[in-house]
């Protein structure tokens, strides 16, 4: 199922002359083969039909073996399909997105041209980390959450010391105090560690300590530091380059907010139509997500509600991003719409992103999608989204054997390059570029939990996270080894971050420094692309590729292995001279064994042409 190395086309450079093109232009496209061709033809699809041109070959594009092909690529329509047919004779091949086939395959594994679509390429060469403020660091006692000042929920609110352990019962109503103020103070924790980006879980002001219940959506909430602590962090966060994406919910609103209190005290209320109703024995008189009381749905088919959150003049949307936010990460972005499917939600996602870059032309905007994303994902809306199902979930249930109850299933390598490649392929370059890669976050267990506290699977599944095509997102407190108590996902995986540092894993974080480091200098991972050299049941590899315009090229070939013990994996790699990114050894290509435990990334630079 692996394309073979003997024929390339891609995104970058060399092969595509430019990405995102708006309509009605041309772009240049060229193919590489070693094989023994007699003529090669590009071919696309117009009004239903199939083109085929030939392509003209070309002087070679730097100095890698084989030919060089050249087409013009006409960007006649939002998403163009194309695809390389390769003659010989009277025989021919064809490469598509998945690779060298006999036949044409179906369009969906044809490479996909997307017209007009500029991705935040900031977020490409970002490392992120999620920050859950009330957990992170308490920077301000004065604003703490005090015992017993309000009711949520049915149950008195109250403090928590920061030490003390997660308690099931009282952690919806437990606050350890974290703030705004204390991720300004963490920012040169953060800077040292390789950090360019923090997604918040949310901040405006919210009787729970996850804050998803929203009241106001137009300010910080009081406890994390009010208006004033965010403009601050705003500002030492690019001063040190580091930037803020928000957590929008904008499916529901906490059961506080104004409008549903005014939605709920009148039945003739103008604000009855934000909300859905219903009448069964039983149940809540109105749709909440997963029938939570505190989380009435909001119904976008009234326009009120589009206009107050994305497209209005001081929308949600538009008004952090005045205020410095760098973008969004929707809340069950797969909820938020009309009812409908997600199909029909389609629209009203490209009317929220349409306002976001108007606000700000790099916003990044990428979806809460634990499922499959690929029909969301057409660059129009959403330029991602969070990558549970093409990368965080089954990278985990690998590593993990099936260890615990989350996910339970044991994949094979196999089946796990298998699935990866799928999910890959199936999307645009730019927007596979622009998915957001967890391996954990606040709703789902501590990766390093669910490894048994192993710290050199940990460090395998870092790599693979640094290593892979997407945005990384690491999650506060692994660097240092926080794990958890007990096992399953939220409130587990909440425990407030350790500040004593005679806590710290200080070994584990010299390592995600380094590969953090990596991710940041090498250009092949923030922006190459993506195929798989090998699997077997305990080890992938996969190679990340950029090729300049000049046909320089930079490699990095990324090895990740299950085992917590040394584990000899022999692959094959592209001839000339490899260094590993993080001990500088260097190795010959060819016919390898390398020692694979704890993950390698594997560099490759290729001279240009004098
Ligand atoms: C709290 C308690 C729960 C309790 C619930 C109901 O923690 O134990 O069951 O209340 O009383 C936020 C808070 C949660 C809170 C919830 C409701 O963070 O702590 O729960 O509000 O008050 C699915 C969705 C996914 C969603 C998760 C939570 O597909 O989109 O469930 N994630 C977002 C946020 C959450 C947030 C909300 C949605 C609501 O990221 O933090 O919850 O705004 C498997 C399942 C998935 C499931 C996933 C994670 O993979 O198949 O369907 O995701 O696990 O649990
Ligand atoms: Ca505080």
């Amino acid at each position: 199922i692996f394309p073979l190395l003997s024929t390339q086309h891609d995104h970058t450079p060399a092969y595509t002359g430019r990405l995102g093109a708006p309509l009605g232009d041309t772009v240049r496209v060229r193919l590489r083969t070693t094989l023994p061709v007699t003529e090669v033809k590009f071919k696309l699809v117009r009004v239903g039909e199939i083109e085929a041109h030939p392509a003209r070959e070309i002087d070679p594009v730097g100095p890698g073996p084989g030919r060089w092909f050249e087409a013009e690529l006409p960007v006649h329509e939002g998403r163009v399909r194309y695809a390389w047919q390769l003659n010989f004779g009277h025989d021919h091949l064809h490469l598509t997105a998945l690779g060298l086939h006999r036949t044409r395959r179906g369009f969906r594994s044809w490479f996909t041209y997307l017209a007009g679509h500029t991705a935040p390429e900031w977020a490409w060469e970002s490392v992120f980390y999620q920050i859950f403020p009330d957990r992170f660091r308490n920077g301000d006692a004065s604003n703490d959450v005090q015992t017993g000042e309000y009711v949520y929920s049915g149950r008195t609110v109250e403090h928590v010391p920061w030490t003390t352990p997660i308690d099931a019962w009282g952690d919806i109503h437990g606050h350890y105090g974290g703030d705004l103020n204390g991720i300004t103070q963490a920012l040169p924790y953060l800077q040292e560690l390789g950090i360019t980006g923090l997604w918040l879980t949310p901040i405006f002001v919210s009787p729970s300590n996850h804050r998803y219940d929203i009241t106001d959506y137009r300010h910080i909430d009081p406890h994390l530091g009010g208006d004033a602590a965010w403009d601050e962090l705003v500002q030492a966060a690019s001063g040190v380059g580091i930037r803020l994406v928000l957590d929008g919910v904008f499916n529901h609103v906490g059961n506080e907010h104004a409008l549903f209190q005014a939605a709920l005290e009148d039945d003739a209320a103008p604000e009855r139509e934000l909300f859905t109703w219903r009448d069964e024995p039983g149940k809540l008189p109105y749709h909440a997500f997963f029938d939570v009381p505190t989380l009435p749905k909001i119904d976008y088919r009234t326009p009120a509600a589009v206009d107050e959150f994305f497209s209005g003049e001081a929308s949600v949307v538009r008004h952090w991003l005045r205020r410095g936010a760098a973008g969004w990460r929707l809340d069950v972005a797969h909820m938020i719409g009309t009812g409908g499917t997600d199909e029909d939600n389609l629209p009203l996602h490209r009317t929220l992103k349409r306002a976001a870059r108007e606000e700000r032309a790099d916003a990044y905007v990428f979806g809460e999608r634990f499922y499959d994303p690929e029909h969301a994902l057409d660059g129009q809306g959403e330029d991602g989204s969070m990558n549970y199902h093409g990368f965080g979930l089954p990278v985990m249930q690998w590593l993990a054997r099936g260890n615990l109850t989350f996910e339970p299933s044991n994949l094979g390598g196999e089946e796990l390059a298998e699935g990866l490649w799928d999910a890959y392929h199936a999307l645009p370059a730019q927007v596979a570029l622009s998915m957001f890669n967890v391996l954990e976050s606040h709703d789902v267990p501590r990766a390093l939990y669910r490894l048994g506290n192993d710290r050199t699977l940990f460090r395998a599944a870092l790599t693979f996270l640094m290593g892979y095509a997407g945005v990384p997102c690491t999650y506060y407190g692994s660097e240092v080894g926080l794990s958890q108590s007990r096992d399953g996902a939220m409130p587990w995986c909440r425990e407030p971050m350790p500040w004593d540092e005679a806590a710290w894993d200080r070994e584990l974080r010299a390592q995600v420094r380094a590969l953090i480091a990596v991710r940041r200098r090498e250009l092949a991972l923030q922006r190459g692309n993506l195929r798989f050299l090998h699997a077997e049941a305990d080890a992938v590899a996969f190679m990340r590729e950029y090729t300049h315009e000049d046909g320089r090229v930079q490699r990095a070939a990324v090895l990740v292995s299950r085992h917590p013990e040394r584990h000899e994996v022999a692959l094959t790699l592209p001839g000339g001279e490899w260094r590993d990114a993080l001990t500088g050894e260097t190795l010959s290509g060819g016919q390898v064994s390398v020692q694979a435990a704890g993950g390698r990334i594997l560099l490759q630079e290729a001279p240009a042409t004098p």
